[in-house]
């Protein structure tokens, strides 16, 4: 990880003092990194790791932050990891501008990868159109409040599990995996990936504030999550119907979103979810048997289990 951040500070290096200057500020409030920690301990499970699993490492975090920094811009987001987000300290254009920058810094650190460069820029490919489709159903979601369970997974799936599998897969194929060893990475990364967006959406109906970012937001953006999924199952379809009505008039009615939150809680919405979120968890534990013994399975596993205990 010391080499990863090494890399991350050499690629955000611009003699554009604004630039440079953000670069810093954002590196310096970094989050949990857990992305790139996949992306070295699929390696290290797979016989080792080695320069292009860092490479690989860097590119999954700077990808990362390159969608958050578009994200507070699509959600006209002013908190992020505790501190003001940088569109609304500086604009939004200029953090849509500077995750521009993080993302094609992270098609460098891939480019200049010894082998499988190829590989592995099709594997990340596939992750951001997978981020844009899924940021663009939950705009078309949100708008009509209609979600499904199967456009809820696929939402999920795009925008965070997509990217976790990707992490994973890339350090699998820089250690030269097997095809049986970088199949059963896929399905623990995937299933990592919901259970930890899953756990992301339990956070904004049971979180503190300690997360660093408000609670709440989801149901304001009328985003229809699994603990409101959860709850409208409990109840009858003209019920269902009759708060999916509510939602959709959420944004300009703050009451409406108190008493939506309420049904939540009353028809045990989280409960089920967090239910939900720990047989994701168990899945991804039971992809890695697969796998040889080794520390990094042991600690992919562990990892899991943190997923689902995590305060933050
Ligand atoms: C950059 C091409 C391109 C597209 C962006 C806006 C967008 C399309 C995607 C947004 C996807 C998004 C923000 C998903 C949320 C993922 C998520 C769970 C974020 C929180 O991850 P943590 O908890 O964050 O790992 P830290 O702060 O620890 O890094």
């Amino acid at each position: 990880m010391e080499e990863v951040s090494a890399m991350l500070d050499a690629s955000l290096r611009s003699d554009v003092a604004l630039l440079d200057a953000t670069n810093r500020s954002l590196l310096s409030q970094g989050g949990k990194q857990v992305r790139p920690v996949l992306t070295l301990l699929s390696a290290g499970a797979c016989g080792g790791i080695n320069a292009d699993t860092v490479r690989f490492a860097a590119a999954a975090e700077l990808i990362h932050n390159a969608t958050l920094l578009h994200d507070d811009v699509v959600d006209g987001a002013t908190v992020r990891r505790g501190r003001p987000t940088l569109m609304s300290i500086l604009s939004g254009p200029a953090s849509v501008l500077v995750g521009d920058y993080w993302l094609v810094k992270a098609i460098r650190c891939i480019l200049d990868a010894e082998q499988y460069s190829e590989r592995v820029i099709r594997l990340f490919a596939k992750t951001l159109s997978d981020l844009s489709e899924g940021e663009l159903l939950q705009m078309q979601k949100a708008s009509r409040g209609d979600t499904t369970r199967e456009d809820y997974r696929r939402i999920i799936y795009s925008k965070t599990a997509s990217l976790f599998e990707a992490a994973v897969l890339s350090g699998a194929v820089s250690a030269g995996a097997p095809e049986e060893w970088t199949a059963a990475l896929a399905g623990y990364a995937r299933n990592l990936g919901l259970a930890f967006q899953v756990k992301d959406d339990i956070f904004d109906y049971a979180g503190g504030e300690a997360l660093g970012k408000p609670v709440g937001i989801d149901l304001r953006e009328q985003k229809i999550t699994l603990p409101l999924l959860c709850a409208l199952e409990a109840v009858t379809e003209e019920e269902a119907s009759a708060v999916r009505a509510m939602v959709c008039r959420i944004s300009d009615m703050p009451d409406v979103a108190v008493r939506v939150r309420n049904f939540v809680l009353e028809q045990g919405g989280v409960e089920k979810a967090v239910l939900e979120m720990e047989k994701y968890i168990r899945e991804a534990i039971f992809c890695l048997e697969e796998l040889p013994s080794t520390a990094e399975k042991s600690y992919l596993a562990e990892l899991a289990r943190f997923v689902g205990e995590r305060t933050f």
